[in-house]
């Protein structure tokens, strides 16, 4: 077993049986012109988790571990977009024509996972309909017929898709870690309550670290 410097104590986990899981690093979310700047957000705000997310990748790669990407996206018809989370604010934009192609519809441009931390060959990219990865999705089985009991867990929003994330692995059995400088949050606030209420109440949900302590337990 290795040992992980996190809060609120150290996480503990077996290279063997980890995956890291690198949510929704598109180019709709952290790149001018997708949905993430479609509904009035300041992208540059959540480009910071980028080069940890990057040199997290590297090291998890030297070290084995099983990477999975995920990216949030729909069929070109929508048929898997349900009405709760097409409108907001009674405006519309998943599927609407945008500079980087329809917004979150697979296959365009900005379902694209950024170059920067581009998957590589064998790396399973799950794509999924809703926040939390494991919703309609074959993650769990993916994990599962791997033997993966833990995760370390990065990517983008961090009270969204990262946070529903880590519910849904917690309750699935899953012990995890999110290095807080590797997701972010179009809104810094909810970043830092959302790290908040996963490691609260001795880690009720999971632990929180940084990208250097997870390399340095990688090495
Ligand atoms: C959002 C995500 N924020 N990946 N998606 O809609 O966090």
């Amino acid at each position: 077993m290795r040992s992980i410097k996190a809060q609120p104590f150290d996480f503990q986990f077996d290279p063997a049986t980890t995956a890291l899981v690198v949510i929704d690093m598109q180019r709709d979310f952290v790149e001018r012109g997708g949905f993430g700047e479609a509904l009035g957000n300041d992208v540059s705000l959540v480009r910071r988790a980028i080069e940890p997310c990057a040199a997290l990748l590297k090291s998890a790669r030297e070290a084995g571990l099983l990477i999975i990407h995920t990216r949030e996206g729909h069929r070109d018809d929508l048929s898997d977009c349900l009405p709760a989370k097409r409108t907001r604010g009674g405006k519309t934009f998943i599927g609407e024509p945008g500079p980087m192609g329809r917004i979150l519809v697979r296959g365009q441009p900005g379902h694209d996972i950024i170059p920067e931390l581009a998957p590589q060959p064998g790396e399973p990219v799950i794509d999924k309909p809703g926040k939390g990865a494991f919703y309609a999705t074959d993650l769990h089985l993916i994990l599962q017929s791997q033997r993966i009991s833990s995760l370390i867990i990065c990517g983008v929003t961090t009270e969204v898709c990262v946070q529903s994330t880590a519910r849904e692995a917690n309750d699935r059995g899953y012990e995890l870690v999110i290095p807080e400088d590797c997701c972010a949050s179009y809104f810094p606030e909810f970043h830092q309550a959302a790290l908040a209420m996963i490691k609260a109440q001795g880690a009720i949900v999971g632990w929180v670290s940084h990208s250097t302590e997870v390399i340095a337990a990688l090495r």
